[in-house]
């Protein structure tokens, strides 16, 4: 079962990635855990070559490199933990380039969803929790936070329509409220409930 998490900054992600991972292997499962963009060496230098910010990078060149990074997370890491019959849990995947790059930055959804399409050989999660409802973004953006408040309005905007572009995958869940019933919402909405 491959499932990842989704939803604009600092809505509470990485928490819940790290909580989802903890009660699927209190319940005996096999879990991987990891992030995008990284969870690779090509994949960490990505990482640090489009969010630190002192590369100017423009918007095709960071479509295509986050599908880069994603082909070899989901060549190295997804399929063979898959093929193993283990669960594998994502911090972000084809989502965020679908909003951030196809819808934010304005690239268009299906030429987005293409090249990375194209990148995984047609991996796709089989569940995505997309949160929503909260910003408890830091004060320190990295270059594409830093991109303004009218490019996280669309991002905002973006995830939630993600339900509508694939609703038999992605499921929204309420992230407002205390860390564990955001986290039994996110357990709920991996055996398909939405919150
Ligand atoms: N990006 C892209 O453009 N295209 C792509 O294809 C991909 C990515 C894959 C990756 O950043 C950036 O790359 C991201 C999208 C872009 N950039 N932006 N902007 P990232 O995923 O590494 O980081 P992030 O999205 O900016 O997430 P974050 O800042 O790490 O936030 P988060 O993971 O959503 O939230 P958190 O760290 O779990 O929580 C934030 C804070 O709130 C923290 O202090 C927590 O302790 C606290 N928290 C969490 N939950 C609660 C509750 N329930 N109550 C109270 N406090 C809470």
């Amino acid at each position: 079962m491959f499932v990842s998490l989704e939803g604009p900054d600092g809505v509470g992600k990485t928490t819940q990635v790290a909580l989802l991972v903890e009660a699927l292997r209190a319940e005996g499962r096999d879990v991987v855990q990891c992030r995008e963009p990284g969870g690779t060496e090509l994949g960490e230098r990505v990482r640090s070559l489009l969010l630190d910010g002192d590369v100017a990078v423009g918007d095709r060149a960071e479509a295509l490199l986050f599908a880069a990074a994603r082909a070899e997370i989901a060549d190295e890491v997804i399929r063979p933990a898959l093929a193993a019959g283990r669960w594998v849990v994502c911090d972000r995947f084809i989502d965020s380039s679908i909003v951030y790059q196809g819808i934010a930055r304005g690239l268009g959804v299906e030429s987005v969803r293409a090249a990375s399409v194209f990148a995984t050989d047609g991996l796709l999660p089989d569940r995505t929790i997309v949160l929503h409802g909260v910003d408890r973004r830091g004060d320190q953006p990295d270059r594409i936070e830093a991109a303004g408040a009218e490019f996280h309005r669309r991002v905002a905007e973006g995830f939630l329509r993600l339900a509508e572009l694939d609703p038999a995958r992605v499921v929204l869940v309420d992230a407002t409220g205390a860390e564990d019933a955001v986290a039994a919402r996110v357990r709920a909405a991996v055996d398909g409930g939405g919150a």
